[in-house]
């Protein structure tokens, strides 16, 4: 396989794209249509300051990489859940992301959540009545709080984050399974600042495929944490990647038409009828947050039970 700019070796070839690229061409080519698909999508201007979500793996590091060497000033924002796991997980992702910064003389903002909030993510989880499972609905829940903090806090203009296509299409696959109308109307690669104390958030890289954006991070040489998250393990969206992959496999693109054909149809109001009213929004006295609760937002009130 050859490539197509220059006839030399070809290091991807993308048969959804029926587009082979050697690792030069390729290095190019994924910065130049990121550009466009902010662009495209109205995400941010070159004097926007933007706040990047990483988190060690390939995905969040590539998207940091392609922002600043697109010339934008982004700083990294890193949130220490506290998961060892027997392996020291938060401890390696938090290494990964350092370097990265070091190396590249960026800036890194970091949240240890036992420091500021006096518990690891897995200690908040078993305060909760679902103390047994997985913590991930309490590490979301944390995560989505303290990034908009942080964002909002440091007066950034978007928060971004690295979701790829493969996530984008397992979460608007489950969404639809179950016809999640207000979902799917909030689902999209940016999702406007609707509220007071929220922050513009944007996912630049939604239309590359994850073996795109690993392929950027190995060819560019990004030191990035190989394993997943453990309690990912079992998790519904893994379930889902393996669904569309099978589908992907018989008929490249997929994935891709799956999702430009869902916006194109949102854009045109299909799931606007299905979306249930939602109550207006209050700001949690706490954290100042938007929540729909009257007093506190569900995050402050589970930090508040973990605090002996
Ligand atoms: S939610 Fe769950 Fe992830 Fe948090 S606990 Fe790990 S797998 S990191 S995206
Ligand atoms: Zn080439
Ligand atoms: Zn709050």
């Amino acid at each position: 396989m050859k490539c197509r700019k220059c006839g030399a070796k070809a290091a991807i070839n993308m048969r959804q794209h029926k587009l082979a690229l050697c690792k030069q061409h390729y290095l190019e080519w994924i910065p130049t249509q990121t550009q466009r698909f902010i662009e495209e999508h109205h995400m941010f201007s070159p004097e926007d300051r933007i706040l990047v979500a990483v988190s060690g793996g390939k995905d969040s590091l590539a998207l940091w990489d392609i922002l600043t060497r697109l010339g934008y000033q982004a700083d990294g924002l890193y949130i220490g859940l506290g998961i060892d796991s027997g392996f020291g997980y938060s401890d390696k992702s938090l290494h990964f992301c350092q370097k990265y910064a070091e190396d590249h003389r960026l800036s890194l903002i970091v949240v240890d959540v036992k420091d500021a909030y006096g518990s690891t993510i897995p200690q908040l989880n078993e305060k909760t009545p679902r103390g047994k499972d997985k913590p991930c609905a309490v590490c979301g829940l944390s995560k989505r709080n303290i990034m908009n903090r942080v964002a909002r806090d440091g007066d950034y203009d978007v928060l971004v984050t690295g979701h790829n296509l493969d996530d984008e299409a397992a979460v608007l696959f489950g969404n639809t399974l179950n016809w999640l109308g207000s979902y799917l109307l909030r689902q999209g690669p940016v999702l406007e600042a609707d509220h007071p104390g929220l922050v513009r958030k944007a996912k630049p890289l939604f239309r590359f495929y994850e073996r795109e954006t690993t392929a950027y991070a190995l060819l560019r040489g990004i030191e990035y944490i190989y394993d997943e998250c453990p309690h990912a393990e079992g998790a519904k969206s893994i379930y889902y990647k393996e669904v569309l992959n099978q589908l992907e496999r018989n008929r490249p693109g997929t994935k891709l038409i799956f999702y430009l054909n869902f916006l194109k149809a949102k854009e045109g109001g299909l799931f606007a009828e299905q979306a249930p009213e939602t109550d207006p929004l209050n700001t949690c006295l706490t954290c100042g947050q938007p929540t729909s609760s009257p007093e506190q937002c569900a995050f402050c009130r589970l930090v508040e039970r973990s605090t002996p």
